[in-house]
C-alpha cells in the first residue's frame, strides 16, 4: 500500500518535472528568436523515431496484460452450452487482437517512415471509393457472422426446454437464495405474492388452499392490531404517523378481500403440484448431464442469477417470471481434480449491486453424479411434511 503510494508520487512528480522543462525549453526557443513553427528535420526524426519506440512499448505492454491476467480468467465451461460460447468469446478476442495489432502498426509504422523531409511534398489522396467500399463491407460481413453465432447461442440458453429439463425455482431476495425443487411430478407448485410469510415457512408464497386460509387469518389478525393501536385511549400518535396506519388497515384489508376471492373459487387440485416441491435453502444441488430450466422470481428489487462456471446469467426482477435452461457437465469433484484445487465450488452469485449487503448473497452449488443426488433429493422434506401437515395439526 505504502510502496503503491510512493510509486503514485514519484509519476506525478515526473510528469510535472517534464512539464516544466519543456516549458524552460520553449522559453529558451523564444529568447533565441526561433518561432514556433520552425521545425528542423531532426525534430521530425526524433518524432518519428518516438513513434515507433512507442508502438514497441504499447505492444509489448498489450502483450503483457494478456499473459499475466490470461491466466485469471475462469476455469474451462462446466455446462454445455458454455463450452460454445467460451469459443465465441475466443473468436471475438482472436478477431480484436489482430484487427488490434494490425492497424496500431500500420498508424506508427507509417507515421514514422514517412516523416516529413526537407524537400518532400505530401502525396494529395483526398478519396477513393474501392478503399471505402473494402473497409465498410468487410467489418460489416465480419460483424454480422459474431452477432448470428451470438444470437445462435443466446437461442440455445432461453429457448425451450426438452421434455426431461427438470424444473427447479430460484427466489432472490436482500440478500439470500432460496431454491424450490418441483418434486416427483416435475411441476412447480403455483406462487402467489400475497402469501409470503416466514413465520409459517412460506417465504416463496406457494399456493394450497391451507397457505391461502392461514395467511388470511394471519393478516386479518394483524388488522385487529393495527385498529386496536389507532383506537386506543392510551396511544396517541403524530398525524402522519396515523395517516400511514389507517392506509395499512386499508391495505391489508384489501389484501384480504382479494384472497379471500380467491379462496373462494379454488380447486382443491391446484394444491397437488406443490404437494411434493422442496425448497432448499443451504447448497444449491443438480446432477451432472442433466438439464435443468431454472424459473427466476425476485421478491424486492432486481438482483441477477449468475452462474459463472456455467457461462449463464438472468436478471430476476419482482413482479415476473424469468428463466434459461443449462446442462451441467463437470461434477464439482471433477472440477477440483481438474483445477487441484480441494476447495473449489461452483457458485451461484448476485450480479446486480442490489443493495449493502449484496457481496453476501451467494448460493454454493454442488455438481454430483447420479447416485450422490439422487440420495441428497430423498432426504430433502417436502412442502407438504414441512408445511402443509404442520398447519393441518
Ligand atoms: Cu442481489
Amino acid at each position: 500500500m505504502e510502496s503503491k503510494f510512493i510509486i503514485l508520487i514519484v509519476i506525478v512528480l515526473g510528469i510535472v518535472a517534464i512539464s516544466q522543462l519543456a516549458r524552460v525549453y520553449e522559453l529558451a526557443a523564444k529568447l533565441k528568436g526561433k518561432k514556433e513553427e520552425d521545425i528542423s528535420d531532426s525534430d521530425n526524426r526524433m518524432n518519428a523515431r518516438m513513434m515507433f519506440a512507442f508502438m514497441i512499448l504499447f505492444f509489448g505492454t498489450v502483450i503483457y496484460f494478456y499473459t499475466e491476467y490470461g491466466r485469471g480468467l475462469l476455469p474451462e465451461a462446466a455446462s454445455v452450452h458454455g463450452v460454445e460460447q467460451d469459443w465465441l468469446m475466443n473468436l471475438n478476442i482472436f478477431i480484436i487482437t489482430t484487427v488490434f495489432f494490425l492497424t496500431n502498426f500500420l498508424l506508427f509504422f507509417f507515421a514514422s517512415k514517412y516523416y516529413k523531409r526537407k524537400g518532400s511534398k505530401a502525396y494529395f489522396f483526398p478519396h477513393d471509393n474501392k478503399l471505402e467500399l473494402i473497409w465498410t463491407v468487410i467489418p460489416s460481413i465480419v460483424l454480422a457472422v459474431i452477432i448470428i453465432l451470438g444470437l445462435k447461442n443466446w437461442n440455445e440458453v432461453t429457448g425451450a426446454p426438452s421434455e426431461d429439463a427438470e424444473k427447479v425455482e430460484l427466489y432472490s431476495k436482500q440478500f439470500s437464495w432460496t431454491a424450490r425443487y418441483s418434486g416427483e411430478d416435475n411441476v412447480l407448485g403455483d406462487f402467489n405474492y400475497k402469501l409470503v410469510n416466514d413465520d409459517i415457512n412460506n417465504p416463496l408464497g406457494v399456493v394450497t388452499r391451507v397457505t391461502m386460509e392461514t395467511q388470511i387469518e394471519a393478516l386479518k389478525a394483524k388488522i385487529v392490531d393495527e385498529k386496536a393501536k389507532l383506537n386506543s385511549d392510551s396511544l396517541v400518535f403524530a398525524d402522519d404517523i396515523e395517516y400511514k396506519m389507517h392506509k395499512k388497515v386499508e391495505r391489508l384489508s384489501r389484501v384480504v378481500r382479494r384472497l379471500e376471492e380467491e379462496l373462494a373459487s379454488y380447486n382443491d387440485s391446484l394444491d397437488i403440484p406443490a404437494l411434493d416441491d422442496k425448497i432448499v435453502r443451504g447448497d444449491l444441488h443438480l446432477k451432472v448431464n442433466q438439464e435443468y430450466e431454472f424459473q427466476f422470481r425476485a421478491e424486492d428489487v432486481i438482483h441477477s442469477a449468475y452462474f459463472p462456471h456455467f457461462r449463464a446469467q438472468m436478471n430476476t426482477v419482482p413482479g415476473m417470471k424469468t428463466r434459461f435452461k443449462f446442462t451441467p457437465t463437470i461434477t464439482t469433484k471433477e472440477m477440483r481434480e481438474k483445477l487441484q484445487d480441494e476447495n473449489f465450488n461452483y457458485v451461484l452469485l448476485c450480479n446486480k449491486i442490489c443493495g449493502a449487503s449484496h457481496s453476501n448473497m451467494y448460493m454454493l452449488v454442488q455438481v454430483d453424479d447420479e447416485a450422490t443426488y439422487d440420495a441428497w433429493i430423498a432426504e430433502q422434506p417436502t412442502f407438504k411434511s414441512t408445511v402443509i401437515d404442520e398447519l393441518n395439526k
